[in-house]
């Protein structure tokens, strides 16, 4: 067996790798081969401090034995069952643990593989509620500009990331798109929910009338936009969205695949922010990033609408080989386990005040033009280098990893979004490093 500790494969080629400069890595791979808790161990033997979660996921930090024990004992157990017309137990427990946990009235659950999968099924169960309630003029959906929700058709098409569009084809019709809210003339600095920008919510309200109100079916937004850097929602922009959506018998959808299971230092964006939406999607943290699973949380009236018609009937067509996959389940059982013993779901918010002071003590150096932070999120907006765009971050991230951590960055943002179990000991140490590097950077 190949030792993968000690060996690089020796042919880099076979992988396409995903959102990745793919001859730049295969000319100098940064490999990882092992981690434990804060840490990456990469192929020369350094620690690398993990100060993104992975990508987003890895909340309670990397292989924690309750996860693994869960999954390895299920996999010996019951590895697989089919998910159609069947059932096994802890598909079921999961989704019980997750309704409990979840926010107040979300009290259904589906299972997906990924975040991708959770938008384009939510998508798909506002789409088809409305018709099943008699409503199927309902057909439009909105999205916003730079949202990210994945990379399947439905998300790419109310994502608003132009890279992840335009090859794409004509993607869904019937789609429209509110402004972002990133508005750094007013809002450069924030700490915490900007001032400035609740009226963009009112765009909605535009795109309602331009087209009709009944014709819309659901609104999409990531409560705080994480891929596109770090967008936090300016104060009373969220109540707005939800009182529009109200007013006119539109669904409003939370894409809580970042900013779910404690990012924020509660367990739900819908907690931090007292704004509740119809339907909350999930993935990353659910699982803790180990096995790929996502979970669509519904109000129970949207479930009971479906609850119709002949009982021998499919209720609702849609539905994924791996939907409730039993090692995925496992998984998540040990993750939530991992998060209630050890208070991570509310951990965020205790740690969230140092964090923002020591993400904001790098204001003032060289090419910062915004620092911006929500829980355990932070973000520092570089100005970009005149004629090469996302060239300053992206040397930054290269350094990080020469200095032993890892950074995510986005354009000229760098990103931040530790594992919920970091010490201040470790915030500190991300921020030297990071301070250093940003002084020395071109
Ligand atoms: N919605 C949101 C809000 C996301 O952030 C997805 C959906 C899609 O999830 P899947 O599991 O299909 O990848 C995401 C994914 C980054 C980064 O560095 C962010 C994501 C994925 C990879 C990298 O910002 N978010």
């Amino acid at each position: 067996m190949l030792d993968r500790l000690n060996k690089r494969p020796n042919d880099l080629s076979a992988f396409w790798m995903p959102f990745t400069a793919n001859r730049q890595f295969k000319e100098t791979p940064r490999m990882l081969v092992a981690a434990k808790d804060m840490h990456f161990t990469a192929e020369d033997g350094r620690k690398i401090m993990d100060g993104t979660a992975g990508l987003w996921c890895v909340n309670a930090g990397h292989c924690r034995p309750k996860i693994t024990e869960a999954i390895q004992q299920q996999a010996a157990e019951l590895d697989y069952a089919p998910a159609f017309q069947m059932g096994h137990p802890i598909a079921f427990e999961f989704a019980n643990r997750l309704a409990a946990m979840a926010p107040e009235g979300m009290d259904h659950v589906f299972f997906t593989n990924s975040g991708s999968e959770s938008v384009d099924t939510a998508l798909k169960i506002a789409l088809a509620y409305h018709r099943v309630k008699g409503d199927g003029s309902r057909f439009r959906l909105i999205g916003r500009e730079r949202g990210y929700h994945g990379v399947n058709f439905g998300g790419i098409s109310v994502g608003g990331i132009v890279a992840n569009r335009k090859m794409f084809g004509t993607l869904l019709t019937g789609v429209d798109h509110m402004p972002h809210t990133h508005d750094i003339k007013r809002n450069a600095f924030s700490r915490g929910q900007p001032e400035h920008g609740a009226e963009y919510a009112d765009e909605l309200e535009r795109i309602v009338t331009l087209h009709d109100p009944s014709t819309i079916a659901a609104v999409i937004v990531e409560p705080v936009a994480g891929s596109t850097g770090v967008l936090v929602p300016p104060k009373g922009y969220l109540e707005k969205l939800r009182a529009i959506c109200d007013k006119h018998g539109i669904l409003l959808i939370f894409d809580e695949v970042i900013t779910g299971f404690g990012r924020l230092g509660k367990p739900f964006a819908v907690d931090y922010f007292g704004v509740t939406p119809d339907i909350v999607l999930t993935a990353k943290g659910v699982t803790n990033g180990v096995v790929p699973m996502g979970a669509v949380f519904v109000k129970k009236e949207i479930y009971e609408a479906f609850m119709n018609g002949p009982e021998h009937m499919i209720e609702f067509f849609h539905g994924y080989t791996y939907s409730g996959n039993p090692v995925a389940a496992a998984a998540g059982l040990g993750t939530l386990d991992t998060y209630e013993e050890e208070g991570l779901l509310t951990r965020g918010g205790e740690l969230a005040q140092y964090w923002e002071d020591s993400l904001h003590a790098l204001k003032d150096l060289p090419h910062v033009i915004d620092v911006r932070n929500c829980g355990l999120v932070g973000a520092i907006e570089l100005e970009p280098i005149a004629g090469s765009p996302t060239k300053r971050a992206f040397s930054a991230f290269l350094k990080a990893f020469d200095e032993n951590l890892l950074i995510r960055t986005t354009g000229d943002i760098i990103a931040l979004s530790p594992p919920l179990i970091i010490s201040k000991a470790e915030i500190d140490r991300i921020f030297e490093t990071l301070g250093g590097i940003l002084k020395k950077l071109d």
